[in-house]
This record gives structure tokens, sequence and C-alpha cells, in this order.
């Protein structure tokens, strides 16, 4: 459930990059948090427990007005990819409204993609979450590369049920922020229908909502002048600006992103 004030009347949409270790999943991040002007996003985070090592997710709000007088913003997050980090996945998963599926496209990564899609099912049933009620977009990453998994073969055998899918290359920014776009009009009327349930749908043309979204976040990109893109317009890695904070336990973790939306929603709001 996304986190909501019905007092200072904010509202976060929290949306869970998950998938198989170096599908690209942070590049994701960071290439939105590179491209996104200033003023609409806040810093990259990235959580951390006790075991050094372990980066435990990343979160990126972005500011995006669209529910009634509701201050919305998204909380971006990725799971840990590599196997062992299966507690963080299920706790990062907790109270997610859409979830972007990033696969490895790349022949030899296809039981890694079944595996961690797996995975992703038993840790929301545990969750007591059902994925096929779920918001889930499908993003088929590294597409620059040779040797990839047909589309078909990945809609086959992950996508069944025709959930929207995007080809991309994370690294070069293709596809990023398509994706984010279709996770954005899949949660956003969602979002709107448990605020406003008594709302008819006819209230809101749907063509007309969905070109609000596209404005809310296409409307946010920098503008990079034409000499300074491709190739260097990949992101910088990491981003100067990546912060890291220590977390411990779940409750740690649920209060840090509560807090964090907060000081962002009352740092950017007027
Ligand atoms: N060629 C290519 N490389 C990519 C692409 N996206 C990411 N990578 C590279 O893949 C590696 C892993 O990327 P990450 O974004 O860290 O992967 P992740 O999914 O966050 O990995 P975990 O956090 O371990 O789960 C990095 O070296 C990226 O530069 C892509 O579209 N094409
Ligand atoms: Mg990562």
């Amino acid at each position: 459930m996304a986190f909501v004030n019905y007092v200072t009347k904010n509202l976060a949409i929290k949306i869970v990059y998950y998938g198989p270790g170096l599908s690209g999943k942070t590049t994701n991040l960071r290439y939105i948090y590179y491209k996104l002007d200033a003023a609409y996003r806040g810093d990259l985070i990235c959580l951390e427990t006790d075991t050094e090592r372990t980066i435990f997710f990343d979160l990126l709000p972005i500011k995006a007005g669209l529910i009634g007088d509701f201050k919305v913003h998204f909380q971006l997050l990725t799971v840990p990819g590599q196997v062992f980090y299966e507690a963080s996945r299920k706790s990062v998963l907790r109270g997610a409204d859409g979830i972007i599926f990033v696969a490895d496209s790349q022949v030899p990564l296809l039981d890694a993609n079944l595996e961690s899609f797996d995975g992703l099912r038993r840790n929301l049933l545990e969750n007591e979450m059902d994925l096929n009620q779920m918001p889930l977009v499908f993003q088929y990453n590294k597409r620059d590369l040779e040797y990839l998994i047909p589309v078909e073969t990945f809609n086959n055998l992950l996508n069944p049920h025709g959930c929207p899918y995007i080809e991309s290359s994370a690294i070069n920014g293709w596809g990023v922020f398509e994706t984010l776009h279709e996770i954005a009009k899949l949660t956003v009327p969602r979002v709107r229908q448990k605020l406003f349930p008594e709302e008819t749908k006819e209230a809101r043309e749907r063509g007309e909502e969905e070109r609000a979204i596209e404005r809310e976040i296409y409307g946010k990109i920098q503008a990079v002048p034409p000499e300074k893109k491709a190739p260097e317009a990949r992101p910088p890695s990491p981003p100067p600006s990546e912060a890291k904070r220590r977390v411990r336990t779940q409750e740690e973790i649920e209060r840090e992103l509560e807090r964090l939306a907060k000081e962002f929603l009352d740092k950017k709001t007027e």
C-alpha cells in the first residue's frame, strides 16, 4: 500500500525493481537520477545492513502531482539480485504498489531470470501479496549485447498474461523512462481508485490521464545540450551524491523510507 498522509496530503507510490543479480536494476535508477531535473528528485540512497557489502536498496523519490490535491511522488527501489539476499528482497517488496521485473537478455542467463521470477512470486506470497493482482512491467534489458533471448521466448516463459514489456539498454538509457512510464500508467489509476473510490471512471478520461502521466514524467527530464548527448549521456557510476545509510531491521527500513519521503516532500513542496 502506498504511504499516505491524509493530514499533510502526501502520498508515495512504491515501485520495486526486481530481477536477477547484475540484470541492470541499479543502472536504471542511476540513469533516471542522472537525467531527471534536480528539482524533481531526491538523493540516490543505498541502505546498508550490518554486513558491510550488502547494498540493500536504492531509493529515488520523484515528485509527480497527479492525484487530486495530494502531493504524489514515486519511491523507486531495487532489490539486491544475488541469490543469498532473499530476506532483503522479501522486505523490500512489502507494500509495493508496482513491480518492474528487469530481466537480463543474455542467453546463458535464461535460468537465472526464471529462478528470480519464481522467487518474486514466492516472496510476494510470503508477504500475502498476489502477483496476479500486482501492476507488473517487464524490462528485457541489455538488448545492446549479442546472443539475446528472443522477446517471444521471454514473453512465453515469464509473461503469459501479457503485461507491458519494454526492450532496453539501461546502460545507454534506452527504454528506461519508457518502463517508468508504463508502471506509472498502471499504478497511478489504482492508487487514485483507492483514495477516491467514489470517483467514477468517466470523471477522468483515460486518455487524458495517460497524457498527464506522460507530461509529468517526460516533462521532468533534464534538457541535455545536444553536444552532451550519447555516448557521454551515460550515467556516472556511482553518481557523486549517492548516500549510504545503515539499517538493521524491517521496522528501521520502513521508518527510514517514511522519513525520506517526508523529508523530500517538505523540502520540495512550496
Ligand atoms: N551491456 C549492458 N550492460 C548493462 C546494461 N545495464 C546494466 N549493465 C551492466 O551490468 C552490470 C550490473 O548492473 P547493475 O545495475 O549494478 O545490476 P543490478 O541488477 O543492480 O545488480 P544487483 O544489485 O547485484 O542485483 C553493470 O556493470 C552495468 O554497467 C545494459 O543495458 N547493457
Ligand atoms: Mg543493484
